[in-house]
């Protein structure tokens, strides 16, 4: 670990190890501290600053309150040749995932296609990590999950919708695989979470205030309504999310996750939908064609000088692995401190 006025410098397995210690400090059990641990430092090591080390404290509170059962132990469910359901029993969601990921793999091999629901889960992670995993193992990937009633519909004034993300992965033989993963509002929760921590302004589009117009403080923003992107698009985007990872897998909408929180303060509690396509198993002999021609769109994309989306990611980890990540004193200092506790 290195200091350097109001920053902290650290290589990834030193920001691991701390996230994992932090984690155990506060009860959670070896297994979710490992998988929590990970995925927090791939958010910070990919400079993703809303669903890095900040995380860390959001979990942390939410063992706190007593909603999370931070040792609880997933279990998985063969539904159907092209459904399981893995239920986290009220622990992180993250487990859940990486239990049955090798299942919803063998599944998509096989029938071409495959859901996996992850029920009664607590949820506070970037979704790309997950997609990325199927990417992973030559499949395309798509994951959504609801959050808290944060969100306003197009045209309202009151939470609705969660953040709901969406995130696709599309394997791609050389490289990093093609992948988006963003919020259905105009920006993360997190992200405004931070500029009310540092101070800073937000851009008016992205929420009202508790008075019902367009605010640029960050405070206003997350006592008020959180807007949708693109309007009424994404709005209809977040209700999709709220049906496919909530109704239709038996699980809360985000609406009824914010009531089963009642106040806490933990981490939103639902469901989420992950989906695996086997493109082998659609194209058969016709895979090589089929990947050319996404190659010849992704190439359409760059050559004009537009960028595909993670590319800044990926950017960002290339710079990680190499120097190690670095973290502003203040948000350290507030880690530390988790050992007081
Ligand atoms: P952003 O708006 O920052 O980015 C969304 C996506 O757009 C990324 O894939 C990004 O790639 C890409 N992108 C950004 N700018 C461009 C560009 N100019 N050209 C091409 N692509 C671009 O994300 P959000 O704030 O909406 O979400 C951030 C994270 O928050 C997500 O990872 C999401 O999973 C997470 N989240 C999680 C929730 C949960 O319930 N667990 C709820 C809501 C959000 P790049 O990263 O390379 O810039
Ligand atoms: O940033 O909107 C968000 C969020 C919600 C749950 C996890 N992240």
């Amino acid at each position: 670990m290195a200091e350097q006025q109001d920053v902290i410098s650290l290589s990834l397995d030193e920001l691991y190890s701390l996230v994992r210690k932090a984690l155990m400090h506060h009860g959670v059990s070896d297994r979710h501290a490992d998988a929590i641990a990970r995925v927090i430092t791939q958010g910070e090591r990919d400079e993703c600053h809303s669903h890095g080390i900040y995380r860390l404290l959001g979990c942390v509170r939410s063992v706190q309150s007593g909603k999370v059962d931070p040792r609880a132990e997933p279990t998985v469910r063969d539904v159907a040749p092209g459904v399981l359901a893995v239920d986290a029993h009220h622990g992180f969601s993250l487990l859940a995932f990486e239990m049955g990921l090798p299942m919803l793999a063998e599944k998509a091999r096989s029938q071409g296609l495959a859901a996996m629901a992850i029920n009664r889960c607590f949820h506070f992670s970037a979704l790309w990590p997950e997609v990325e995993a199927i990417a992973a193992q030559g499949l395309v990937g798509l994951a959504m999950n609801p959050s808290h009633s944060w969100v306003a519909p197009a045209g309202g004034t009151r939470g609705v919708f969660g953040t709901n993300p969406i995130a696709f992965a599309w394997p791609r033989a050389a490289g990093h695989p093609f992948v988006f993963d963003f919020a259905t509002s105009a920006i993360a929760r997190g992200d405004i979470e931070l500029h009310a921590r540092e101070g800073r302004p937000i851009p008016p589009h992205w929420a009202i205030g508790p008075d019902g117009r367009p605010t640029t403080d960050a405070r206003a923003a997350l006592e008020g309504a959180m807007q949708t992107f693109g309007g009424h698009k994404g709005s209809a985007l977040a209700a999709m999310v709220e049906l496919l990872a909530g109704a239709l897998i038996g699980d809360l909408t985000s609406m009824e996750s914010q009531a089963f929180d009642d106040g806490a303060g933990a981490s939103p509690c639902h469901g989420e939908l992950v989906i695996a396509i086997d493109p082998q198993r659609f194209l058969g002999g016709g895979y090589a064609a089929g990947q050319a021609r996404a190659e010849g769109l992704f190439a359409a994309v760059v050559e004009q000088g537009a960028r595909l989306p993670s590319q800044r990611r990926f950017e960002a980890r290339a710079r990680s692995m190499r120097d190690g990540v670095r973290i502003s004193a203040a948000l350290y200092r507030d880690v530390l401190e988790l050992f007081d506790t």
